[in-house]
């Protein structure tokens, strides 16, 4: 058991190196940390036009989220990874993702719908895509923050034509051990699944994700399709996605099944809720020296607050 629940000790290697620190407190200085963009963006999450830092080499194009936080660099974001299929290592996983096959793939989606179908990835990158610049709040306690594109679940689940006995989602990941080193140990139960309640799959911020920074997603963050539920913990947001299932029932997840007292189904992001090991108050934005406090919901309380009322926050964790 100690093993399984390794995802959630932070190890020592999570300290950031001077270098990255360094250079994020230059941009943090050059963005003034709250541009005046930002302040004059609406409280809805940003979508913009990206390019990485590293490609223009100026700290001005620096995308930011609603609340005006700078996004993490392209580098950044493909370098630390959770992706057990490949390792618990994070900073091993770039190197063991390279050689994976993200294409061709198929996805499938059925269950309690009318018109279950396999899509290709071509008719999915068809359906409209956007960008958005949402944080990543892992159990862990660390974050990011990510420019992603993709398109909205929603637009997708509207296609199949759900049922009225439909009240969740239930998320399959590729189950391949030839190209998955992690799926060769017995220890966790592969696939890696996930679920999610009908209205938070059909919600606007949740988004398939097929790129990041305007480049098509690369292996580490879960290519070819991903799923992204920012107010949610990150482990919610299920990389390679093979299967979606409509069903009735709350679906069995992976992390759930592993150990139900420290992940729960819902696992929104929440300060006042702690993890049994612990604390949730507080996070380690990745590039950042000092801690940030944690936002209920992630920052995204506004938005998605009204999916959970009457619902006790704390014994549905
Ligand atoms: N298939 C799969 N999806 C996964 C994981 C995983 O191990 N396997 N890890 C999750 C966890 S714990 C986190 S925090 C995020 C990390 O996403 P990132 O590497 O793109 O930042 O992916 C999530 N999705
Ligand atoms: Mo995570």
């Amino acid at each position: 058991m100690e093993r399984l629940l390794q995802h959630l000790q932070p190890p020592s290697s999570e300290i950031t190196p001077e270098k990255d620190y360094l250079s994020r407190r230059e941009w943090l200085k050059m963005v003034g940390l709250v541009s005046a963009a930002s302040v004059l963006a609406a409280c809805a999450p940003k979508e913009s036009a990206l390019s990485t830092p590293e490609e223009t080499g100026n700290t001005q194009n620096i995308p930011l989220d609603e609340l005006g936080n700078p996004a993490n660099t392209y580098k950044e974001i493909t370098n630390y990874n959770n992706y057990y299929e490949f390792s618990t290592d994070k900073q091993a996983v770039a190197r063991l993702a390279e050689k994976f096959h993200p294409t061709p793939w198929t996805l499938e989606v059925g269950g309690l719908v009318n018109k279950p179908r396999t899509f290709g990835l071509e008719d999915l990158l068809k359906v409209e895509q956007v960008e958005r610049i949402y944080r990543l709040r892992c159990v862990e306690a660390w974050s990011m923050v990510i420019p992603w594109t993709g398109f909205e679940l929603n637009k997708l689940l509207e296609q199949v034509e759900p049922l009225g006995s439909a009240k969740y989602v239930r998320f399959t990941a590729l189950l391949d051990p030839k190209q998955f080193p992690g799926q060769r140990s017995q220890l966790y139960p592969w696939p890696y699944t996930e679920g999610l309640r009908l209205d938070e799959a059909m919600h606007r911020l949740t988004l398939i994700a097929t790129g990041i920074y305007g480049k098509s997603l690369p292996n580490q963050n879960g290519a070819p399709l991903r799923l992204v539920v920012p107010w949610k913990y990150g482990f919610k947001s299920i990389k390679a996605i093979v299967k979606i299932e409509l069903t009735e029932t709350m679906p069995a997840t992976l992390w759930n099944t592993i150990a139900p007292d420290e992940y729960g189904f819902y696992a929104n992001v929440n300060p006042q809720v702690d993890h049994p090991r612990w604390s949730q108050r507080t996070e380690r934005r990745i590039g950042e020296l000092n801690r940030r406090e944690t936002l209920l919901f992630n920052g995204y309380a506004e938005e998605v607050a009204s999916l959970y009322s009457g619902l006790d926050l704390r014994s549905n964790y």
